[in-house]
């Protein structure tokens, strides 16, 4: 939309079509293509607070991607069969890829991801809430895959269609995968719930534990939800909190059934009336507490991070170098 909004290269009081104008004519484009349900693009003029909510945003969620593997990553070792090995390999994996995307995705915007990083790794970005839970049992990798992947998506399919272009096509690329994530979860639980009674038992367990972290990935509630109204606004969001987390609940419901699992929540209950379920009170307290670092495992999953980073600082550089001497036609390859 780069022609419509006017180039990022432009000085504010440029016109947007070349005359005489002010920024006003920009901000007007911007919101033409916002309204018409059009893209966004990296090269368009757009509202400061829009690119800072989008860094905001995507970043929380790129940490989320790479944090979020290592409460899977845990069980690699100990999945019990060759096949849920490579089934779990390949997941972490792509959680990887879906860090990568959403990365790129702010680098558009500006902001690289070296300073995301670093911003994570201080404190100062947050990565979501469910991924400060420990993974007790190998159930918990099958309720992480259906419940969590399962958040995921009901949150991340609407991104699809999010105002800025490539926020959205990564997401529609990373919520395909997500698909096979929250299937491989739900099979994985049915094997154990279909199993002898101890490992029914651990599925519920794992279940009992996840459900409730799970809506709270959704966000706070609307009425404390500081961002929503203009995320909505601006249609980078396009459903509530509470929508999306409702929305969940609904589609949860009758898998469980299917599961043989029980939701942990005796106030869920189909509410004629409304054609949705209702659902007992989340404990908020529990959520701020998370967020303020204070999670059972806040402090693991940043130590981690941290040295991965540090572990990993040889292969940056050997990167860099190969694309250095790429630049200036020397190629590394080794000649006989
Ligand atoms: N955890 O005004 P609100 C995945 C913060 S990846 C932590 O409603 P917004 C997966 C919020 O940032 C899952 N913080 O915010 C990966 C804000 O604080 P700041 C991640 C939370 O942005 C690997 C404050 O609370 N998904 O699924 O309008 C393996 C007020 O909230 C949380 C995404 O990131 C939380 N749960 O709405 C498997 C999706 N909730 O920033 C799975 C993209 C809220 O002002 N993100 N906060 O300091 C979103 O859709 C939105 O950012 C949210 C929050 C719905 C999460």
């Amino acid at each position: 939309m780069a022609t419509a909004v006017g180039s990022v290269g432009a000085d504010a009081g440029d016109s947007v079509g070349g005359g005489a104008g002010s920024s006003t004519e920009y901000e007007r484009a911007f919101d033409a293509v916002v309204a018409a349900d059009e893209r966004i693009e990296p090269r368009d003029w757009m509202p400061d607070a829009y690119r800072a909510t989008l860094v905001r945003q995507i970043a929380q969620h790129a940490h989320s991607e790479i944090i979020g593997m290592q409460p899977e990553a845990n069980w690699i070792t100990r999945a019990p069969s060759l096949r849920r090995k490579a089934i779990l390999m390949a997941k972490v994996q792509d959680e990887a890829g879906h860090g990568l995307y959403l990365y790129s995705a702010a680098e558009t915007l500006g902001t690289g991801r070296d300073e995301l990083l670093d911003k994570l790794h201080s404190g100062r970005q947050k990565y979501s809430s469910i991924f400060n839970y420990p993974t007790l049992t190998w159930a918990d990798v099958g309720a992480i895959g259906w419940l969590v992947d399962g958040a995921a998506i009901t949150n991340q399919v609407p991104l699809c269609r999010c105002s800025y272009g490539p926020y959205a096509r990564a997401m529609v690329r990373i919520c395909k995968e997500e698909s096979f994530h929250q299937r491989q979860g739900y099979e994985l639980l049915l094997a154990l719930s279909r199993g002898t009674p101890e490992q029914h038992a651990m599925a519920q367990d794992a279940v009992d534990r996840w459900w409730w972290p799970s809506l709270m990935m959704f966000g706070p509630p609307d009425g404390e939800s500081q961002h929503s109204a203009q995320s909505m606004a601006w249609k980078i969001k396009r459903h509530s909190n509470d929508e999306l987390r409702r929305r969940f609940v609904d589609i949860c419901v009758p898998q469980a059934e299917s599961l043989g699992l029980t939701l942990p929540d005796p106030d869920l209950r189909w509410n004629e009336e409304q054609g949705h379920h209702d659902f007992g009170p989340i404990d908020w307290t529990e959520f701020r507490d998370v967020l303020k670092g204070n999670g059972p495992c806040n402090e693991e999953r940043l130590t981690r991070r941290r040295h991965a980073h540090e572990e990993g600082a040889w292969v940056r550089e050997s990167a860099a170098a190969y694309a250095a001497k790429h630049t200036t036609g020397e190629t590394g390859a080794i000649r006989p």
